[in-house]
């Protein structure tokens, strides 16, 4: 019996300012996610996409409320595909997607989640300089935030600070950077990876959540070097290199303990030629478990 992935697009990007983000989902069907991972061997469903409203029709005063709907349906989608025994990817739209997708498939037992961005997410109302909900996702995760999205599945936290490794950080708001620390989250930046090498890293973060039994990558597209993955909505200098978020994605394939995963913040409007996209298929195939050799 082959594996089962099941494909989940989210386009949504209500959690920040610029259009395109929505268009994320198609971008990454377009260069051939499905294919590829069915050449690996698995069977591959696509569920189309999750009903998100267009940007432009909700006022701002709204927006929380529409994230929170579309996190709830997230959420019941993720959850549903762990019952049926699958393994969901998440396409984004922005990374607002998480709230919904992790909570899902947490829903009844915990799960490691490695979060690889140039961003902390981890801001919240009180303290985001750009009061953009995308900053905010492992924040709400972590049950603090707009209420209606830390509650969305079910009431409060939903997953431990010890069960999160960051990686790739590089950009932190002033204030964002006090509660991160303050959290005892392993995080990884750049510069830890310059020192440490990511070999290194991978190793550290699988052997932290191992005990957990299983695995939820969430992958911003912006943790890479932008001159490779110029399609996101804020690129960021001095980001992962292509053999850098290769060697990631092998070390967590050799760990056997992927469950899920999103693939967020493609914004193919800033994109040439749909490269971005085309590395995050990349990705995704040595994630789940193509060799060299
Ligand atoms: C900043 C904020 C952000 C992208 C996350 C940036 C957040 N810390 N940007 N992902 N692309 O607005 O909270
Ligand atoms: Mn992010
Ligand atoms: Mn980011
Ligand atoms: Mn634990």
């Amino acid at each position: 019996m082959n594996q089962t992935i099941r494909i989940i697009g989210v386009p949504i990007d209500l959690g920040q300012p610029r259009r395109g983000v929505n268009m994320g989902p198609d971008a990454i069907r377009y260069a051939g996610l499905a294919e590829h991972l069915a050449r690996l061997g698995y069977h591959v469903e696509d569920q189309g996409n999750i009903h998100v409203p267009v940007r432009d029709t909700v006022p701002e005063v709204q927006m929380v409320t529409e994230i929170a709907r579309t996190s709830s349906a997230c959420y019941a989608q993720a959850r549903q595909a762990r019952a049926d025994g699958t393994i969901p990817i998440f396409l984004g739209g922005d990374h607002t997607i998480a709230v919904g997708s992790v909570g899902g498939v947490t829903h009844d037992t915990p799960c490691g989640v490695i979060w690889i961005d140039a961003h902390a997410d981890f801001n919240t109302p009180a303290i985001s300089p750009s009061g953009n909900v995308h900053g905010m996702s492992l924040s709400i995760l972590l049950g603090n935030g707009h209420e209606a999205l830390v509650n969305c599945g079910r009431t409060g936290a939903k997953i431990d600070a010890s069960h999160v490794v960051l990686v790739g950080i590089r950009d932190l708001d002033p204030l964002e950077k006090e509660v991160l620390t303050r959290s005892g989250i392993t995080t990884f930046t750049m510069r830890d990876i310059d020192e440490m090498g990511m070999s290194r890293v991978a190793r550290e973060a699988v052997s932290q959540l191992s005990h957990l039994g299983r695995l939820h990558v969430s992958l911003d597209m912006d943790s890479l070097e932008p001159a490779g993955a110029p399609g996101v909505g804020t690129p960021v200098p001095g980001g992962l290199t292509y053999r850098e978020a290769h060697l990631l994605m092998e070390i967590l394939a050799d760990s056997h303990l992927l469950s899920s995963m999103d693939i967020v913040e493609i914004n193919p409007i800033m994109d040439t030629s749909n490269q971005t996209a085309t590395l995050a298929v990349k990705l995704a195939v040595s994630l789940f478990g193509k060799r060299i050799l």
